[in-house]
């Protein structure tokens, strides 16, 4: 087998290439694959990779998974590490995993991921303070029942906490107030040594994508 490939877009901005990086960085030896979004033949280039022409896409000998929650999904049949032991709690982090995929427009709409920015703030509008919402009782139910297990949403690292990276990073961009126990995990995933590998590649990348950048005083 040849060493699977995943196709990501820009450390800084791409949301979803950070997810599937992440879990990929913490299971198995891959090649990254760059591919600038917004740039002159980014489009085609995606669309050589997948029929989508989106990443991240995960190529592995002749098997192509192009959709976050699919490449998720198929690490956690190599890797059931990824996923809780516990049957509830598997079907749990599934849920969180999943309503994070299909949900949080707010959120997603007005708070661009933006690795590297900070002291960024947007009008907290109904729907993106529901978003918020949401995502702090997840973190909060999940960490009050798993801090024995570890500092993970799960106790140990699982495909949700890659879900979430994304969110971290937003809400440290965009000042957004937790409590001590969400804080606490902001800092786990903040100071993860693969997080902080990406944050530093993020921070080099010379890519300036202006709709990308919002919130500035
Ligand atoms: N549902 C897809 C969404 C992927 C997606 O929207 N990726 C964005 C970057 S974060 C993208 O490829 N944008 C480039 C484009 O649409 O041309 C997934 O879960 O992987």
């Amino acid at each position: 087998m040849a060493i699977p490939k995943l196709v990501i877009g820009n450390k800084n901005y791409s949301s979803w290439s950070l997810r599937a990086w992440l879990m990929l960085s913490k299971l198995e030896i891959f090649e990254e694959v760059l591919v600038p979004l917004s740039t002159a033949g980014s489009k085609e280039r995606l669309l050589s990779y997948s029929p989508t022409g989106k990443v991240p896409v995960y190529l592995e000998d002749d098997l192509v998974i192009w959709d976050t929650i699919a490449i998720a999904e198929y690490l956690a049949e190599k890797y059931p590490q990824l996923l809780p032991r516990d049957t509830k709690q598997r079907a749990r982090a599934r849920s969180i995993s999943a309503e994070m995929h299909s949900g949080f427009f707010a959120l997603r709409e007005n708070m661009p991921m933006n690795c590297r920015a900070t002291d960024r703030r947007v009008e907290l509008t109904p729907e993106l303070t529901s978003d918020i919402d949401r995502v702090r009782a997840i973190w909060t139910e999940c960490r009050n029942d798993n801090a024995a297990a570890g500092s993970w949403l799960f106790g140990s690292f699982s495909m949700a906490d890659a879900m979430f990276a994304p969110v971290v990073f937003r809400f440290n961009t965009y000042g957004v107030e937790c409590d001590r126990l969400e804080t606490e995990y902001m800092q786990t995933v903040l100071q993860d040594s693969d997080v902080q590998q990406w944050y530093e590649a993020a921070v080099k990348e010379p890519e300036v994508i202006e709709e990308e950048e919002v919130g500035m005083n």
